[in-house]
């Protein structure tokens, strides 16, 4: 009976999949203002059913969306007929996302970790296998590592935190957390490659060692588990939260504007269908709110990371408001020294900048509310690539990914750790 069952939910879950044949990533290049707003009316047309990864702001920015096949002609006419410049990114998204498939099939695997030394980081995971890695690791390395549970996702998981700690009680910490937007499926995968990286080189890396002899690290890998799953299981460019919205059959909230700062400005959307809604009111979603009141309650966080992908940025607030930071001359130049870091590996190359300089107008957004909170290095990444593959970068790009995110995490852990405040 019960294989039957699992035979039946297996079979409901492949129909309900969602596909992308013929999907196609348009990259918009407007050549001045006065085509920013034809780009923007795109966004109000529904039935286009077109999902934008990057969003109209300003000319210096393309802006990547996703069509649907029965949509392209459509679009490709209005932007010939406008003079709008594009160019095809992706050609075909489902062979992109099939083939990222056949990778983590082919990869050997097993929902339970036994041993944190022989999990696959050059490989993309499932919630079960990094929940089951997170308490693995945990087990492997009690004096260092242990879980906290701040809070349940709307479907009920447990929302994870890894605290690194060597001691002390309420030491001034650095708080990490990945996969809050879940497709962007590069940023879980380093966040398990840092977890290990962390206790493989305290004791051993001086740098990391005088971070976490005077600090704690709070890592939360899986910011959004039910979204995470939902890419897993139906729709592999799901980003937002998975709470149904009251009067609406569209679901979730953008969790990334769903915070107490600018909550409801430019650079947010009311529609529940947009992929850029804010909610129906500022931490409405238990995802965020578990972080709003975990930050709350340690009271000592002195730098909040958030990390995204794809476009190779550091960025620094505001998003909300063209009013600089008051501290936007040391986050400069911290965001300088790191970025030089990171590209000293692998020749990466990131822009730095406050958000609503560098990527665009974004309100309601996790860095902008910490800031405001006092937490001076409040940064946010955004992980590879520049587009070529956005948020389905190839599993061999893992690695490389997570190693050079890595010093300039250091760099950053080092200053906030040398320059108390
Ligand atoms: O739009 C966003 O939320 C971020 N880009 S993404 O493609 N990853 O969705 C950019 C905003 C960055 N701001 C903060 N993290 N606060
Ligand atoms: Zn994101």
């Amino acid at each position: 009976m019960k294989g039957l069952l699992a035979f039946v939910a297996l079979f409901v879950a492949v129909l309900a999949k969602d596909t992308f044949e013929g999907h196609q990533v348009l990259r918009i290049v407007a050549k001045d203002v006065t085509q920013l707003p034809l780009i923007k009316d795109l966004e109000q047309l529904f039935f286009l059913q077109l999902d934008f990864w990057t969003y109209v702001n300003n000319v210096e920015n393309p802006v990547d969306i996703r069509v649907p096949a029965h949509s392209l002609q459509y679009v490709k006419r209005y932007l010939e007929t406008h003079g709008i410049g594009y160019s095809v990114m992706i050609e075909d998204l489902q062979a992109m996302v099939d083939e990222e498939q056949e990778q983590m099939k082919a990869a050997a695997r097993s929902a339970e970790v036994f041993s944190t030394d022989s999990f696959d980081f050059s490989n993309y995971h499932t919630l079960n296998e990094i929940y089951s890695f997170q308490d693995q690791l945990v087990a492997e390395n009690p004096n260092l590592v242990s879980k906290i549970v701040i809070g349940q996702s709307y479907q009920g998981r447990d929302l994870n935190v890894l605290k690194f700690s060597t001691g002390g009680s309420n030491r001034p910490a650095i708080w990490i957390d990945t996969g809050i937007h879940s497709r962007e499926w590069i940023t879980q995968a380093s966040s398990t490659w840092f977890a290990k990286k962390i206790v493989t080189d305290y004791g051993r890396d001086p740098a990391l060692t005088a971070v976490l002899n005077q600090m704690d690290i709070f890592l939360e890998i899986v910011a959004n588990p039910d979204g995470f799953v939902y890419t897993h299981t139906n729709n592999r460019m799901w980003r937002k939260t998975r709470k149904p919205n009251t009067g609406s059959s569209c679901v979730g909230v953008d969790p990334n504007r769903n915070w107490d700062a600018g909550f409801g400005g430019a650079g947010a959307s009311s529609s529940p269908c947009n992929e850029s809604y804010r909610g129906p009111s500022v931490h409405s979603e238990p995802e965020v709110k578990a972080i709003v009141d975990f930050v709350k309650s340690h009271g000592n966080l002195k730098a909040f990371i958030s990390i995204h992908s794809y476009s190779q940025m550091l960025l620094y607030p505001y998003g909300y408001t063209y009013t600089p930071a008051k501290d936007k001359a040391a986050l400069d130049s911290l965001a300088k020294t790191a970025v030089a870091d990171l590209r000293s590996l692998y020749g990466t190359s990131y822009r730095y900048g406050s958000i609503i300089d560098t990527i665009y107008q974004a309100s309601g957004g996790s860095i902008d509310w910490t800031y405001n909170q006092g937490i001076k290095y409040s940064f946010a990444f955004e992980l590879r690539d520049t587009g070529r593959y956005g948020f389905n970068l190839p599993a061999n790009q893992i690695l490389p990914t997570a190693q050079e995110t890595w010093l300039a995490l250091l760099t950053i852990f080092s200053h906030v750790n040398n320059n108390p405040y």
